[in-house]
């Protein structure tokens, strides 16, 4: 397997000390203190349906997110709390979407598995693994076809490369890329298992960034634990994939921490030992403790942060309890598009 680049964009480093950062590492405890509030939810039976959360791989949203601007889209799977939060979703409507409720990002019919939050970039929230990879593909197409300059960037994970439609996206990615039309980023977030089957046992090929540029994709490992490393590869790629239109692929190497969903508790795939020693490597950890060496960020600094990310995922909590279940008569409405396909124009029919 080939190692994972230690990329640490020296002008990224030199930018560390930035307000920007100090705003990253808040954000990062910030989703760490809102999924474990899901999960303890979850065992209240106050969220329903699946959850999935995002504990361990914080630095590969946070460190993506950064590269981009209004405008792009991003579309995610079923891990999809950190996509939004990253993206700037208002968090009481996050919480709201988990636990069903009519002023969730999704009106309470997507549930955990599907926030959407075009508004603020979030095109889905999908929880048919690999499905939303050529719905990524053909937006990416869809935004140079209209003449914009956006770029998509798409999250999927290791297992999500075993499907039908991770080979079909990729070709036509690969294709429209020739003509500088697909201005895609696919990032793998190779967290090591899809549920309880590691890479090495479902993957023939487990340098997954290799397997894409079988499609004439290029693409690159980075450390998803370092989000220094993690944005100083999403600021160049981002930027080239968006002059070139070209598609590009990053495999972000986690892991999780929590079990696949929150019903794995026993997690008989793997050992504590091994979850342990990926401890060691925390994200949160690793920017705190860089930030605390080049900037002199200090213990009282991270508890401030820390007491203020408790209290707003808590009442992200109260919100979400109190608001109110859907409307009824809201069941049929965003099911199906109220116009139909666009006209075709003389010229676009020769
Ligand atoms: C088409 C399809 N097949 C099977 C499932 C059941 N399933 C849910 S999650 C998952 C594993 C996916 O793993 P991966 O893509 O690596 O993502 P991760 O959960 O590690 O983030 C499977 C097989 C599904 N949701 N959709």
């Amino acid at each position: 397997m080939a190692k994972a680049k230690k990329e640490s964009d020296s002008a990224v480093l030199d930018a560390a000390c930035a307000p920007e950062w100090t705003e990253i590492l808040k954000q990062m405890i910030f989703i760490r203190r809102f999924e474990e509030a899901t999960e303890r939810e979850f065992r209240k039976g106050k969220i329903g349906g699946y959850l999935h959360v995002y504990i361990g791989q914080e630095a590969v949203a946070s460190g993506i997110v950064g590269a981009l601007q209004k405008g792009d889209a991003v579309f995610c799977g079923y891990r999809d709390h950190a996509q939004a939060l990253s993206l700037g979703s208002d968090p009481n409507r996050v919480m709201a979407e988990l636990f069903g409720k009519g002023t969730g990002v999704s009106k309470g019919k997507g549930g955990s598995m599907h926030l959407f939050d075009v508004e603020h970039g979030l095109y889905g929230g999908y929880g048919i693994v690999g499905g939303h990879l050529t719905l990524a593909a053909g937006a990416a197409y869809a935004k140079r076809y209209q003449g914009s300059d956006s770029v998509v960037v798409c999250y999927f994970g290791d297992g999500a490369m075993n499907i039908g439609s991770f080979h079909e996206a990729m070709n036509m990615a690969g294709l429209w890329g020739h003509q500088g039309m697909c201005p895609i980023v696919f990032v793998i977030e190779n967290n090591g298992y899809a549920m309880g089957t590691s890479v090495e046992r479902h993957s023939a090929l487990t340098d997954l960034a290799a397997r894409v540029r079988a499609y004439d994709i290029a693409g690159e490992k980075v450390d998803g634990q370092d989000i220094f490393a993690v944005r100083g590869v999403a600021d160049r790629v981002v930027r080239q994939v968006r002059e070139t239109g070209k598609p590009y692929c990053i495999e972000a190497v986690t892991y999780r921490f929590s079990g696949h969903g929150a019903a794995d508790i026993l997690q008989p795939y793997r050992t504590k030992e091994e979850v342990e020693q990926h401890r060691h490597r925390d994200p949160i950890n690793i920017l705190r403790k860089r930030l605390g060496e080049v900037c002199g960020l200090t213990d009282d600094d991270v508890k401030a942060m820390d007491e203020w990310a408790i209290e707003r995922a808590a009442n992200a909590v109260k919100f979400a309890e109190e608001s109110s279940q859907p409307a009824p008569d809201e069941l049929f409405a965003d099911v199906v598009a109220e116009h139909g396909p666009r006209p075709v124009s003389e010229d676009e029919r020769e």
